[in-house]
């Protein structure tokens, strides 16, 4: 390199949307883009794999609002199959395997399994998978709580004959047989009798409420999980595939290194993960991209620092401002046709466009949602306001070991032979981020936010605000002008915090 210092690197505040001629009003704008090659989502939005962020409640809520969650791994294999495995129950046209059980079993067993399931009933089978009865919560509520551990279900199951749908039955004859009935679960058999699936009143009333959701094929949730690369990764990734995940996530703070495309690369010519679609991450420069995009990757994770909790920047001195970044990877990502996702550092609803518009095609949010009822951990209270807490995955929290065996987000900083925890390098802080209520509440506003901006810019549709978008660069005294200024702000805006 000739010219040591190469080019500028600009982040969201250094940058503008210059307004364009519009004849689009904010309600109309189509807000979908691509998340993968093959993944399309109504609301360009993946909430962050850490594990102050994503578990299954924040994974199903951006799912319902068209978005997507990516759950993270500072977990057992086990554990996080799980959050996949709830996810795609949650919501479904038809569940393909429900959970059931059987005669012999105590009405306490229902009970529990119930309740890990967050279901309210459930059909009763006996060996070859034969369906003999269903029990819910109407044939359960006169057992005394006493009686529980030794009432069996089949003392108390609603019994043959039931009122029973053949599989592949299609929707609106569903809706009929409930509203025929008053029943609210209708079991799927075979011409043998056999259980093959189950449709409950309950889904169809939410795919009404959620007309955004995102769905894979068989009306599911769609959810994504994160993996390393490192140890058991390849274990972790096909029990997630076995699990029914959609997306894996190769997630990991440097993507353009060997591990990482390796692992890509491997998972791509799988088989068994083929119905899957790989995101690779993260890079923050063309050739970063371009190499995971000639590993395969259906989708280029893109950020290097630019993450509100993350140190890299300072303790590592490496990374590339935002902006900059999103844009070097979109040079090699358009060519190739592979989506880009701009990771990490957005604040504001205005930095979604401007991610898009420099290159990406959807955005990865932390921050932003970690404060919301659906992220894991409770509410703390500081000074009689609400906060909730949030960590980087490279704090020392989530990098120590200390009251586990392992921190199974070590590799994400390439430290999984560090001996001890004193010995780690952290790249991320501890802290908190003030309580903001549901997520639908706060992608509301995100999205409503993104809307303005195509109306101003003059896009119906992403693909068109990426195109007509162009930028102004700012100065310090611009970004001040920007926000509220020679002012005491009194109501706080549901979409604006200093
Ligand atoms: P933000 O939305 O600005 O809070 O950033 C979230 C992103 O920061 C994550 O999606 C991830 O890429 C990155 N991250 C997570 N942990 C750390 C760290 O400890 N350095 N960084």
């Amino acid at each position: 390199q000739t010219d040591p210092f190469g080019f500028i690197g600009l982040t969201y505040d250094d940058v503008m949307l210059l307004p364009g001629h519009t004849d689009v009003i904010p309600s109309e704008a189509d807000t979908s883009s691509r998340l993968t090659k093959r993944i399309t989502v109504s609301a360009p939005l993946l909430s962050s794999a850490m594990d102050t962020v994503t578990e299954s409640r924040m994974a199903v809520a951006m799912a319902r609002q068209g978005g997507i969650g990516i759950l993270h791994r500072n977990l057992s294999i086990e554990d996080q199959a799980a959050h996949v495995d709830k996810v795609k129950r949650s919501e479904s046209g038809m569940i393909t395997n429900p959970v059931t059980t059987t005669p012999d079993a105590t009405v306490a067993e229902v009970d529990a399994l119930c309740g890990q399931f967050r279901v309210s009933g459930l059909p009763v089978v006996e060996g070859d998978g034969t369906l003999v009865g269903i029990i819910t919560n109407r044939d359960m509520r006169f057992v005394s709580p006493f009686e529980k551990s030794t009432t069996l279900v089949r003392d108390v199951m609603t019994r043959q004959p039931l009122i029973t749908a053949p599989e592949g039955i299609d929707p609106d004859s569903a809706v009929a047989i409930f509203a025929q009935h008053k029943i609210e679960k209708l079991p799927l058999v075979d011409p043998a009798g056999r259980l093959r699936g189950l449709i409950t009143v309950k889904d169809f009333d939410k795919s009404e409420k959620y007309p955004n959701a995102t769905k894979d094929d068989e009306g599911r949730l769609r959810v994504g999980a994160a993996i390393g690369f490192f140890g058991d990764a390849w274990e972790r990734a096909m029990t997630l595939i076995d699990a029914g995940v959609d997306v894996i996530v190769v997630d990991t703070a440097n993507g353009d290194s060997a591990g990482v495309l390796d692992i890509v690369r491997r998972l791509k010519s799988e088989r068994a993960a083929s119905h899957v679609d790989i995101i690779g991450g993260n890079v923050a420069t063309r050739s970063g991209a371009q190499a995971l995009i000639d590993a395969g990757a259906d989708a280029i994770k893109v950020g290097v620092g630019p993450g509100s909790i993350c140190t890299t920047r300072v303790v590592a001195g490496v990374g590339v401002p935002q902006v900059t970044a999103v844009y070097e990877a979109s040079l090699a990502a358009r060519i190739a046709g592979v989506p880009v996702i701009a990771d990490g550092g957005l604040q504001y609803s205005g930095d979604i466009a401007k991610a898009l518009v420099a290159g990406a095609e959807t955005v990865m949010l932390g921050s932003l949602l970690a404060g919301t009822d659906e992220s894991p951990g409770d509410l703390v209270f500081v000074n009689g306001k609400q906060f909730k807490n949030y960590r980087g995955m490279g704090s020392l929290g989530a990098l120590q070991t200390r009251g586990k065996k392992t921190s199974y987000s070590r590799d994400r900083y390439f430290q999984a032979d560090v001996p001890s925890d004193e010995q780690l390098i952290a790249e991320g802080i501890e802290g908190q981020v003030p309580y903001r209520g549901p997520v639908s509440s706060v992608v509301y506003q995100l999205l409503g936010g993104l809307r303005q901006s195509m109306f101003y810019v003059g896009g119906r549709t992403i693909p068109e605000l990426k195109e007509r978008g162009k930028f102004v660069r700012i100065t310090a005294a611009g970004l001040k002008e920007s926000h509220p200024h020679d002012i005491q702000m009194v109501v706080e805006a549901p979409n604006y915090r200093r």
